[in-house]
């Protein structure tokens, strides 16, 4: 049975992994606006992947006799400056989401909660991959720098690599 502190921890969780979801549709909106046909799958693929983590913990919480609970949807960016703006507000995010992870999983330890302590050790694993990819296409959107052909492979490039993660992940 999950402490009432840990339910209302882990409801917030669903609430941040909803808004991630919700970030990366409204950037996938703003790429596929402004011409970017990778970039925008990319953001689609990674806002399902967001609702699916949300869905992981939704669950989760009723398996162990909680309460989930469909959080309030809050108002999220749909405009971004340009490709490289938009992808630091990725790794920031990314960052933010790994550190209210850790932030959780140090409730479980003073809690001796090992169950939740387990199923969210997936989230350790899965925030340090988000921030991996997160860096390394933003490391390569600074090499690039104001180079319109180099922004235009970049989109190119991002189907390939969003696989490549994927790949990873299965592994
Ligand atoms: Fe849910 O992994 Fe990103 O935010």
């Amino acid at each position: 049975m999950l402490s009432k502190s840990l339910n209302k921890a882990l409801n917030q969780q669903v609430q941040l992994e909803f808004e991630s979801s919700n970030v990366y549709l409204a950037m996938a909106s703003w790429a596929e606006q402004e011409g970017y046909e990778g970039i925008a799958s990319f953001m689609y693929l990674q806002s399902d992947e967001e609702r699916m983590h949300m869905l992981k913990i939704f669950k989760y919480i009723n398996e162990r006799g909680g309460n989930a609970e469909v959080p309030a949807l809050s108002k999220v960016p749909h405009t971004y400056k340009s490709v490289i703006d938009m992808f630091t507000s990725v790794l920031k995010h990314e960052v933010h989401v790994s550190s209210e992870i850790n932030k959780l999983v140090d409730i479980c330890l003073k809690e001796k909660d090992y169950a939740t302590h387990n199923m969210l050790q997936w989230y350790v694993a899965e925030q340090m991959e988000e921030e991996r990819v997160a860096r390394t296409l933003l490391d390569k959107l600074k090499l690039i720098g104001t180079d319109k052909s180099g922004v235009y492979m970049f989109d190119r490039d991002l189907l390939s690599i969003r696989s490549e993660a994927g790949n990873e992940k299965e592994a």
